[in-house]
């Protein structure tokens, strides 16, 4: 069998948020775009992926089997509806259980399909050792193989777009770019020439302190913040509730509430904006390769388990930095990260930005040496499928 047109299942699982389908849908697209497989992507939550990728129509909620082709033909499929086929390989996104029907047709079904557990993005050490190990545990004949994303040469790498790098270079070369995307946001014209930040994080008493230093700072600052983002956690500082298309102005702070774009335009605004403050795992994997200055909200975890997977990417991140660099970016993290004030480091940070987007870009230029995700992915199943 030639791996070239394989067929390949995602099933994706939205547990909250945007980030299930978020990484999902990329890693979807890349396997049909960059790799020519045949995809279906399955979700329980079609509405989610319609917000994030706005080519997507559903035509009724309640519309059996295939909601829709895509542009670059990934068939959608409602999760429960039946199968007409078992692909070749089949992804569990994030560990999902598959639906019931689809197990059990693929328990009978010879040869047996490649079976993968796509788990979350980490930067601790257990991921070399966890990557590509097998489980045998149930369902048998079936055989589930870890596939963990991450940042060394063994684990299952990062997500990258087809030449990345190189069209974040084209863009971030023109200010023109940046100018027509923020034209397309609706901010006004007197904010054009000043100094941009995206805030997409979690709740954070942290950004409130972010808020009062930056309305006070010499130069104006415009804030866009997508109404999925934290919100509410700023809202006291202004006197109106904050809602989608809103501009509202705190001494030398413009504050743009952005209502949810198409996710190719939000992977442009984290190029366009001189600061991002990221969450979860997709937006943090798409501030690391625009490389501008960054601040990662991690995902509460029980028992502060995020912060662990915050101290290991900082480790890693900052292991060739200078000492100083290296050591306010870490403590800006960490402190944003426990919901501390951090007006007293903004300043620092942002003196250091120079020095902070040189390495971002070198961090960017060397980890792209590394294979992407859905290569490593299409390599491993090419392996194993033509054993
Ligand atoms: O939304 P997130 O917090 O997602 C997640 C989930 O909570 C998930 O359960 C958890 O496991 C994971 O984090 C670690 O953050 P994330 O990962 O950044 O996903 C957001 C997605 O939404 C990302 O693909 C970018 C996209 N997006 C848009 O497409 N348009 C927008 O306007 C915005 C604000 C985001």
């Amino acid at each position: 069998m030639s791996i070239v047109h394989t067929r390949w299942d995602i099933f994706c699982k939205v547990i909250d948020n945007y980030g299930d389908v978020g990484v999902s849908w990329r890693l979807a697209t890349q396997l049909a775009q960059a790799h020519h497989m045949r995809v279906r992507f399955w979700i329980d939550k079609p509405e989610v992926l319609a917000d994030l990728c706005t080519a997507f129509k559903i035509k009724s909620p309640k519309e059996p089997v295939v909601l829709c082709k895509h542009s670059i033909a990934i068939e959608v499929c409602h999760w429960q509806e039946n199968v007409d086929y078992i692909a070749n390989v089949v992804i569990s996104m994030f560990g999902c259980t598959l639906p019931n029907h689809y197990l059990v047709a693929m328990q009978h079904h010879l040869p047996c399909p490649l079976w993968y557990n796509l788990e979350y993005l980490s930067a601790e050490t257990w991921v070399d050792r966890y990557h590509g190990m097998p489980s045998l545990k149930q369902n048998a004949p079936l055989i589930q193989h870890f596939f963990v994303p991450g940042f060394s040469e063994k684990s299952g790498g990062l997500l990258r777009d087809v030449a990345l790098l190189e069209r974040r270079d084209r863009w971030q070369e023109d200010v023109k770019n940046s100018q027509a995307l923020f034209d397309l946001l609706n901010l006004p014209a007197d904010t054009s020439a000043t100094y941009h930040v995206c805030v997409f994080c979690y709740p954070n008493p942290a950004l409130i302190s972010l808020f009062k230093v930056w309305s006070k700072s010499k130069a104006p600052i415009t804030v866009m913040m997508p109404t999925a983002s934290a919100l509410k956690s700023v809202e006291a500082l202004f006197d109106v509730p904050l809602k989608s298309n809103q501009l509202l102005r705190l001494g030398s702070l413009n504050l743009k509430i952005l209502p949810f774009v198409d996710q190719t335009i939000f992977t442009r605004l984290l190029w366009s904006c001189d600061c991002n403050i990221v969450r979860g795992e997709d937006s943090f994997v798409s501030a690391l390769w625009a490389a501008k200055p960054f601040i990662w909200h991690v995902y509460p975890q029980h028992r502060a388990a995020h912060l662990i997977k915050l101290q290991a990417f900082i480790a890693h991140y900052t292991a060739h930095w200078d000492t100083n660099t290296a050591s306010l970016w870490q403590t800006i993290q960490e402190r944003f990260n426990q919901h501390q004030n951090i007006a007293k480091l903004w300043p620092l940070f942002f003196e250091n930005q120079k020095m902070i987007v040189e390495h971002a870009k070198s961090w960017a230029y060397q980890q792209a040496q590394h294979s992407d995700l859905a290569t490593k992915l299409v390599q491993d199943a090419n392996k194993k499928l033509l054993k």
